[in-house]
């Protein structure tokens, strides 16, 4: 008890050491212009300075950043520019055996267990890259003791990072008339540095790696047996909540895994309908903001009518600190997200990200397409809406017992929700994906049907004006 009480007053003794250091460091830097003073004076030479306290008050084995931008951030991720001597302090704050490790500039400080103890490493970065630093006491790591150093991603350079988004077309193969089984998924929440826009990078928190995660299909009836695992590398637990699924959490309550864990459950489709499934670790909004939403279809007894093209796409909003188009890495910015203020809206994940050749939705002239449309949101309901067309078939809110609307130029679709619309195609050209609030195009919201084939000037024909601009 008195241990519990006296500790936010140990903390903040040690906070203001910090501050303490952190200021007369900056007097030194300020003072040692003599170069004989520089002489075995590692930290004066230091152009870029932070400080990790191990464990803080949160009781969890992390670091947690003192001073700064990164004041209070668990595992903050360290930025620099190349060139930079970097100096990281790091303070024991929870009393165990800890130590701050960067393998690639051979730099590591001393292994201290007494609270208040402190040690600290400097060393030169070069080269642009992503590295990371760890506790190196065996366990450590994987338990949460790591964040990111990145070297050259400032705001103002192009970042690149990892492909996430889902091809339209990766739907499975349909169901079509089969007894009903079990039918095992396998899901791997991973945590990815991944592509938002040209140029810009972000933390991604996926289902197998891509945005939506994978498209899941059984039919009613099917008990659907899910293995999740959480990867080591991750640094936040993750679960799966399946709307499809008849019981509480929709299956979160027996899937809430750290790193390194993997959980089994299954449930069996009662209902058929095209049903969302997302991450439900609180912060739940967080989660979902950081792409983790897919779809399972559970098909009706005797499946769906055959259709020449099947696409998937969700939508979904991303909260970032920096402002939409700024080039490098980006961060998640909490307040926005309860301010329900987004930077960007994206169609699988990222900005554009159905409007490459490779990305785009592809079909012919005289083919019937489907598309099972979803919102990950977390927050915004989509008026879903084909530039070009008229829906010939809509299952209102992805209900497939019911009779479908039909002839619809533009459907609501809420977060958590889903539709499934069917429409011929007439003529060729480019038809647009969009939400019909169309400030959302302005910040990433778009995609692109490319269709093919020979025009039909009696259902589409004219000539355009010269002048006319398009
Ligand atoms: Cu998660």
């Amino acid at each position: 008890m008195t241990r519990k009480a006296l500790f936010p007053l140990a903390l903040a003794l040690v906070l203001a050491a910090a501050m303490f250091v952190t200021l007369t460091t900056g007097f030194a830097l300020a003072k040692t212009s003599d170069p004989a003073a520089n002489a075995g004076a590692e930290a004066a030479a230091a152009t870029l300075e932070y400080t990790l306290l191990t464990g803080g008050d949160t009781g969890q084995l992390v670091f947690v950043g003192v001073g700064g931008d990164i004041d209070g951030v668990i595992n903050p991720t360290l930025t620099a520019n190349p060139g930079d001597v970097v100096k990281i302090t790091m303070i024991n704050g929870d009393g165990m055996l800890h130590d701050v490790v960067i393998d690639e500039f051979d730099a590591r400080t001393e292994q201290i267990a007494d609270v208040d103890a402190q040690d600290s490493i400097t060393f030169t970065v070069d080269e642009v890259g992503e590295y990371v630093y760890y506790c190196s006491v065996p366990g450590h790591r994987q338990a949460g003791m790591w964040g990111k150093l990145i070297v050259g991603t400032p705001t103002g350079d192009s970042a690149t990072g990892a492909d996430i988004v889902r091809n339209p077309a990766d739907v499975p193969a349909p169901v079509g008339d089969r007894e009903p089984q079990t039918v095992r998924v396998d899901l791997v929440a991973e945590e990815v540095i991944g592509q938002l826009a040209d140029g810009t990078t972000m933390t991604y928190f996926t289902f197998n790696g891509q945005v939506p995660g994978p498209m899941l299909r059984v039919r009613v009836g099917d008990t659907v047996e899910i293995h999740l695992s959480n990867e080591t590398s991750s640094q936040f637990p993750h679960s799966i909540d399946f709307h499809a699924a008849t019981g509480p959490g929709g299956g979160a309550v027996y899937s809430n895994i750290n790193p390194g864990e993997t959980a089994v459950f299954s449930f069996k489709t009662l209902a058929p309908g095209l049903f969302v499934y997302h991450c439900a670790t609180p912060s739940v909004a967080h989660h979902i903001a950081s792409g983790m939403y897919g779809m399972i279809l559970v098909e009706p007894e005797g499946g769906l009518d055959p259709v020449d093209r099947e696409f998937y796409v969700m939508q979904g909003e991303i909260y970032t600190e920096e402002p939409y188009g700024t080039q490098g890495f980006v961060h998640f910015d909490h307040d926005k997200m309860l301010a329900e203020a987004p930077e960007y809206f994206v169609f699988n994940g990222a900005a554009a990200g159905l409007t490459a050749d490779d990305t785009a939705l592809h079909a012919a002239v005289g083919e019937t397409v489907r598309i099972f449309f979803g919102v990950g949101g977390p927050n915004f309901t989509s008026s879903f809406h084909v530039i070009g067309e008229i829906m010939d078939r809509v299952y209102d809110q992805a209900s497939l017992t019911s009779a479908p609307l039909t002839d619809v130029q533009t459907t609501l679709v809420p977060p958590g929700g889903a539709t499934m619309v069917e429409f011929s195609l007439d003529v060729p050209g480019r038809f647009i994906l969009v939400d019909h609030a169309l400030s959302r195009l302005e910040r990433g919201l778009v995609g692109y049907l490319m269709v093919d084939g020979d025009p039909d000037p009696a259902i589409f024909g004219g000539e355009l004006t010269e002048g006319s601009g398009h």
